[in-house]
């Protein structure tokens, strides 16, 4: 299959179009969305932009605000049927992020592994750094003017889910890298990196902190309240600034189940792999080598009156799966 943009425009055109990112958006899908919504318009297409969940963090809601385009809650789309044509994005249909929208999913552009038995009539996959740099690509291979508001939108995404250019990076992101950086407004992503906590933030590193244990060089922590998958991510991040640890698991309540967020600094530890072997038949994870998502499932966490009983058992499983991955290299 061909993944052209001009091919995805011939598949879409005489259609409504909706482009729906991934569960409780992050800038790099928001910045995907918006960059394909504005490839779209520039042939002539028109498109909504919606997504499940909610917009969590504060810089992905200023991040969301940046161009002038509407981003619909899904809920708020009442009228879409089964012959409206919907591009996922930054995830595929069937993963446990994308909540299924009535249309119909024709096409996918995505940077995960690819896990989806769905068929597409149209992909633009690859693993690279950041979804946005394969929408960049297009960009550059189009021709496409850039506002200096997209290459903003576009460059903090993909510096986002690179962690600066620091993980997965591939030579697409750079190319788009090195096309953005002339366009962008600096001042306005450094305001953006400098906004990504709320006050309401600090209570779950406060736990997480309260709690942390070191076997090894994994760090794991919990934060024992509802919280919201972008600010566990981040949690996840700082434990992993501490020099000792090169591996951290840090989990949240999540209606009646226990949601993880892995990350990996060790390039023994596939992140994506510990989290599938260890949450297997109890729950599911998987993700990247640098960084994973999980969730143990209620109906194994119920078997247990004990909270630390049942946290014993997770951490033992999570700390066999480790050892098997260390010894095996
Ligand atoms: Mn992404």
């Amino acid at each position: 299959m061909d993944d052209r943009f001009d091919s995805l425009t011939e598949l879409v055109k005489g259609h409504r179009v909706i482009i729906q990112t991934h569960d409780f958006p992050d800038p790099d899908a928001i910045a995907t969305a918006c960059g394909l919504h504005e490839l779209l318009k520039w042939r002539g297409i028109d498109s909504q932009i919606c997504y499940y969940g909610r917009i969590e963090k504060t810089n992905t809601k200023m991040a969301a605000g940046i161009l002038d385009i509407p981003i619909y809650n899904a809920d708020e789309l009442t009228d879409v049927t089964a012959d409206d044509y919907v591009i996922t994005v930054d995830g595929q249909k069937d993963n446990s992020n994308f909540t299924d929208l009535k249309g119909t999913e024709v096409a996918c552009i995505d940077h995960h592994p690819y896990v989806t038995t769905y068929r597409y009539n149209f992909l633009k996959h690859r693993i690279v750094g950041a979804c946005a740099s394969l929408i960049t690509e297009w960009i550059m291979e189009n021709e496409m003017p850039v506002s200096t508001e997209l290459a903003t939108l576009l460059l903090y995404g993909i510096k986002m889910d690179t962690r600066n250019f620091s993980a997965g990076v591939t030579h697409c992101d750079i190319k788009a890298f090195d096309f953005l950086i002339e366009k962008a407004d600096m001042s306005q992503i450094h305001r953006l990196e400098n906004s990504s906590l709320d006050l309401s933030d600090l209570r779950a590193y406060g736990a997480a902190i309260e709690n942390i244990a070191i076997y090894d060089s994994v760090g794991f922590a919990n934060i024992p309240f509802e919280c919201p998958d972008g600010l566990i991510a981040a949690v996840s991040e700082f434990i992993l600034s501490l020099a000792s640890v090169r591996v951290s698991i840090v989990y949240a309540n999540r209606s009646g189940g226990l949601k993880f967020s892995v990350r990996s600094e060790s390039s023994r530890i596939n992140a994506g792999r510990l989290l599938h072997n260890a949450l297997k038949d109890i729950g599911n994870g998987g993700g990247h080598a640098t960084m994973a998502g999980g969730i143990v499932y209620p109906e194994f966490l119920r078997q247990f009156n004990d909270r630390h009983q049942r946290e014993t058992i997770i951490r033992n499983r999570l700390m066999q799966a480790y050892r098997v991955m260390m010894e095996d290299e």
